[in-house]
């Protein structure tokens, strides 16, 4: 036991009228809705850079928390894990994620990076086993090391591309040795500052064929889980080339994968990408390509990546109404990839983070479900398309043009335009909040 969480204690369901901070008032983990605990449901996991490896750095001042754990050394490292599961066991939260680069120390070289991870790999195994927290998944940072400053397999130097394999080999080893349900690739650097010295063909091709030699290792290996794509519009780079969910079913059908490759997606990169996050869901989710969600938020004026912790119900509901609409999760979960605000000094703020945004999650949640169960938005749909169900409308999309011309003219068809009911439908969202 460290004593960086004194005091505080472990956090319990008290329903919607306790005044207990440090309790979840929506949050019930053995609550069954749609047959299934709410646990089971929303499969939340906390992720170790935010939490546990971020130092509270801006654009304009760097680290603004002290923790005992900072440093490059295998012992700090440990204590890190230590904290780390002390948090997992507060909050009971069944998964957590990692970067290779979150979890051990920093090496001079590819050999002792391996090292590095496996003797942490090795405590990681120990503490699941005593804790019963698993992996939801793992991934490399290929990202913040000056070496992938120009990308990772989109590099120009083949060295790089080299370099950065090898680290995805190693990652997804730890990954399935820890009994992983997923392995992430989030592209940061993949993509480019300026065209002026970008080939871009050529830094395609080198993504497809990694995410390849990805998808014939995943199954050299017999892993089970998902491999997904993270899609991310731009920041760190102007351009990122998995941009949005769209993008990315192209980039997989281009190099037949799109049975192979899922999509994780993030509810601030839906936001960058100028969509909504329920319609990266939803897309995905058509596409038949949806893995797990990274929950969090953008402000919504400052325009970056913000990563800030979850507390709008509304949107919640609507995202997990499409989540939900999906089939639910099967090896995905919610991810926090959110991180306290780099004034939020105290360890109760890391906790009553995740008790927050667990908590509006919980109550999106309840409330997608029962709009899901109630059937009135389905009803709703239904109807506006019902004319394709009949046989003249099923028939359209057999035919041809002139066909079809001949029909219009013979019954002379004049469309009558309906209404499309939004503010209905919308007061209807609002009765389950
Ligand atoms: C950054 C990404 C990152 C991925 C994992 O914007 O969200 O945290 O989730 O590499
Ligand atoms: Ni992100
Ligand atoms: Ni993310």
């Amino acid at each position: 036991m460290t004593d960086f969480f004194k005091g505080i204690p472990d956090i319990k369901f008290e329903g919607p009228d306790s005044n207990n901070d440090f309790a979840f008032r929506h949050y019930n983990p053995d609550e069954v809705i749609m047959g299934k605990t709410m646990k089971d449901h929303l499969r939340f996991g906390a992720a170790y850079w935010h939490s546990f490896a971020w130092p509270g750095g801006d654009p304009f001042g760097g680290q603004t928390f002290d923790r005992p754990w900072f440093g490059n050394t295998l012992e700090l490292a440990k204590m890190k894990a230590d904290v780390a599961f002390e948090m997992f066991q507060i909050l009971d939260v069944p998964y957590f994620c990692f970067h290779d680069a979150d979890v051990r120390p920093e090496g001079a070289n590819f050999a002792e990076n391996t090292r590095n991870l496996d003797a942490v790999v090795d405590y990681f195994a120990q503490k699941m086993d005593d804790t019963g927290v698993k992996l939801l998944w793992g991934t490399a940072n290929l990202f913040s090391h000056r070496r992938f400053m120009a990308g990772a397999a989109t590099n120009p130097d083949p060295d790089v591309f080299a370099f950065s394999a090898a680290t995805i080999k190693t990652c997804m080893d730890a990954t399935i040795k820890l009994g992983g349900e997923n392995y992430v690739l989030w592209g940061g650097r993949e993509g480019y500052e300026t065209l002026l010295n970008t080939d871009m063909g050529r830094e395609r091709q080198q993504a497809g064929r990694m995410l390849q030699m990805v998808v014939d290792y995943k199954h050299k290996m017999g892993f089970k889980g998902a491999i997904l794509i993270e899609p991310k519009p731009q920041e760190p780079t102007k351009h990122q080339y998995d941009y949005d969910v769209a993008t990315v079913y192209g980039f997989l059908k281009d190099f037949g994968l799109e049975g192979e490759v899922q999509v994780n997606i993030e509810q601030g990169h839906a936001i960058l990408a100028g969509h909504s996050f329920e319609h990266e869901l939803a897309l995905a989710r058509e596409l038949g390509i949806f893995g797990s969600i990274d929950m969090n938020r953008n402000d919504y004026q400052s325009g970056w990546d913000t990563d800030q912790f979850p507390n709008n119900v509304p949107e919640m509901a609507l995202a997990y109404y499409e989540v939900l609409r999906a089939g639910g999760f099967t090896t995905g979960g919610t991810n926090f990839d959110a991180k306290l605000r780099r004034q939020s000094l105290d360890a109760e703020d890391l906790i009553l983070a995740h008790v927050g945004g667990m908590d509006a999650c919980a109550a999106g949640f309840k409330a997608a479900a029962a709009m899901l169960e109630a059937g009135t938005l389905e009803v709703a749909r239904d109807d506006r398309y019902s004319g394709w169900d009949t046989a003249e409308g099923a028939a359209l999309l057999s035919g041809d043009l002139s066909s079809i011309h001949d029909r219009v003219v013979a019954e002379d068809i004049n469309p009558e335009p309906r209404s499309g009911r939004q503010e209905r439908l919308e007061n209807l969202v609002n009765r389950y909040l």
